[in-house]
């Protein structure tokens, strides 16, 4: 186990005997999950609530969950069954499935039942795309690892632990929010619990492609490609690798290093780029001696120049949206964290037809799913961590590692995403020596992983005078593009009498962009524009700060917030909100307020317009 994993374990779960020697919960990851060779364990697990955690401790016999134990010994009670305990469906969070669970906070397990694939001479790694938040995993009554985070991949290679039959896997997934971890428990989203996103058996070969990562970098004013082959598992030193891209002539062949990478470099030969207007994607084989994967890659370039942000070398303004990753309840009670295919696509359907060429993915890494899609599609993303606002220590050193585990895993999973064309490492965080530390070590470490992306954070502090807003925050100088969330008019008061008497200024020659602004209205309540709650009033906030983003000379985009009514635990207004955030601009079944028609204008127009101002 590395030493921040350990040090994440040792600290948090207090050390117990049974997590001794656990493994590293990222170190079998593999990159490119959907293709590889693969077994669903999806469907319906058992599940017990543990809101007391009496199944984490060892010294209840009488509550081994975990251990799945024969249920009758020498006549001892035991106080749990799994053969009766109710079922759940994998994937989904707990909250959505049944109105008992929908504000359950704490550990719940899962069991399921499972034979040894036949795979003769393949690694079986148990690979979960996410649980949310902290993750204990038991494999035949053997604690075999434990997960901090609730929105990136970790994985378990289990091939020595396997039963050729009725193998037993045991999951306590705790939901309970800790003081250091990453996000804090006071967020402004629904904190849904459990194994929210698919879980598989991986069968990989001995030696594999563990990651691999290709990346458009022109050089002298031609079309290069650049990237990096890694190989996991056996005999990954010095060992065969190839690269193909048939319809580019590409073919690289080569060697990895002695630590079983390969890096390589390419011409190809008529190249179109990838762009929201033509989201062209090429075949990319990736081949070792064993394995085999193959991807849909689109190939563009990002960069800032002064306050533009060029995308293929132009200039192009950001129409985005922010996204929360929770489903169209078809009623009100049945919002899922969990985004199939088809859910997914809905969210990105509705965000289409308000015509928009970016959606900010909030607040945390969004399901792989979700950014495939993206991508085949022709939205641009800006993906970000859960380093949410104020609560987070940012002094602690364990949470620095677990924020930079994070964002590690985040970008490696969708590095080969021509779609995501900036990363964050945070929003809203508070302006003080040891955040800026904390942030500035993200950023390193991310222009490190990935030299080819902006990086940015979504800011909310500004200083001035009430009518002049000047950005100033010290991490501008870090950061590729500015990005301010600003709640003028709406939290506060409007400045003097009209929020577009606002005057924006930059210490920083960067490009700006909103990364939300918003106004709460309860779809269906009319009424007069000054009245709030009203759509009227959240359409005539919109139009007016639009006005004000036109001012704006270094106004590059934004992603007001937000496209859909979200459930959140701080939203206790029970005539409006009712434990939901009213800031979509459709109702939380898909019901379009006033204020989309409004923000649909007003992109219809900047499309139309040759090239941004
Ligand atoms: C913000 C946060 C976002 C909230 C939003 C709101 O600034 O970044 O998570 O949901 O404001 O509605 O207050």
């Amino acid at each position: 186990m590395s030493s921040a994993a350990l040090l994440g374990a040792q600290e948090r779960f207090g050390g117990r005997a049974d997590e001794r020697n656990l493994a590293d919960p990222v170190a079998a990851l593999v990159t490119n999950v959907p293709d590889r060779e693969r077994i669903a364990l999806s469907g319906q697990w058992r599940f017990i609530l543990d809101e007391v955690e009496r199944g984490l401790r060892t010294q209840y016999p009488r509550y081994t969950i975990p251990r799945d134990e024969v249920q009758q010994r020498g006549g001892m009670l035991v106080e749990y069954e799994w053969d009766s305990a109710p079922e759940i469906t994998v994937p989904g969070d707990w909250n959505g499935q049944d109105p008992r669970y929908l504000w359950y906070r704490g550990l719940a397990w899962y069991r399921r039942r499972f034979d040894a694939p036949s795979a003769p001479g393949k690694r079986v790694v148990l690979h979960f795309e996410g649980a949310n938040y902290v993750t204990h995993v038991y494999l035949n009554g053997r604690k075999i690892g434990v997960h901090e985070g609730g929105f990136t991949p970790f994985a378990f290679d289990i091939t020595d632990r396997l039963q050729p039959t009725n193998n037993s896997l045991v999951v306590g997934v705790s939901n309970e929010k800790l003081p250091t971890g990453i996000p804090v428990a006071d967020s402004d989203w629904w904190n849904y619990g459990g194994l929210t996103r698919p879980v598989w058996l991986l069968l990989l070969p001995a030696q594999h492609i563990r990651t691999y990562q290709i990346a458009l970098r022109p050089e002298n004013g031609r079309d290069r490609l650049e990237g990096r082959v890694s190989l996991g598992g056996s005999a990954v030193a010095g060992a065969s690798v190839t690269v193909r891209i048939p319809e580019l002539g590409v073919r690289v062949a080569g060697r990895t290093d002695s630590t079983g990478s390969m890096t390589f470099a390419a011409v190809p030969r008529g190249l179109v780029r990838w762009s929201p207007e033509s989201p062209r994607r090429y075949r990319v084989h990736v081949e070792s001696a064993q394995d085999t994967i193959r991807d849909q890659v689109g190939f563009r370039t990002i960069a800032v120049r002064g306050t533009d942000i060029l995308l293929n070398e132009r200039p192009i303004f950001l129409r985005g949206i922010s996204i929360h990753e929770e489903s169209f309840g078809e009623r009100a009670s049945t919002t899922s964290r969990h985004l199939s295919p088809e859910r997914a696509r809905a969210l990105l359907d509705t965000a289409r037809t308000l015509g928009v060429n970016f959606v900010r993915l909030a607040h945390y890494p969004h399901t792989e799913t979700m950014v495939r899609l993206a991508d085949s599609l022709g939205l641009l993303i800006w993906s970000e961590i859960p380093v949410y606002q104020n609560d987070i220590r940012y002094d602690h050193p364990p949470t620095l590692e677990l924020a930079r585990r994070m964002q590690r895993v985040h970008v490696a999973r969708d590095i080969n995403r021509a779609a995501i064309i900036i990363w964050s490492v945070a929003n809203e965080t508070p302006i003080n020596d040891a955040r800026n530390r904390f942030l500035r070590t993200l950023i390193a470490d991310t222009r490190t992983q990935d030299p080819t992306r902006l990086l940015s954070a979504a800011l909310n502090r500004t200083s001035g005078d009430g009518l002049t807003q000047i950005i100033d925050d010290p991490l501008g100088n870090d950061l590729d593009l500015l990005a301010v969330n600003e709640y003028y008019g709406w939290y506060g008061q409007w400045p003097a009498d009209s929020i577009q008497a606002l005057r924006w200024e930059s210490k920083f020659d960067k490009p700006l962009i909103f990364t939300e602004f918003g106004a709460d209205a309860k779809q269906g309540h009319r009424g007069d524009r000054r009245d709030r709650w009203t759509e009227e009033h959240q359409a005539w906030f919109y139009s007016e700060t639009l006005k004000m983003v036109d001012k704006i000379p270094s106004m590059r985009g934004m992603s007001p917030w937000i496209l859909k009514d979200f459930r959140s635990p701080r939203r206790y207004h029970t005539r409006f909100q009712d434990y939901w955030n009213r800031k979509g601009i459709v109702s939380e079944t898909g019901v379009r307020k006033m204020a989309f028609d409004t923000l649909q204008a007003y992109y219809r127009r900047r499309a139309a317009e040759p090239t941004p101002k």
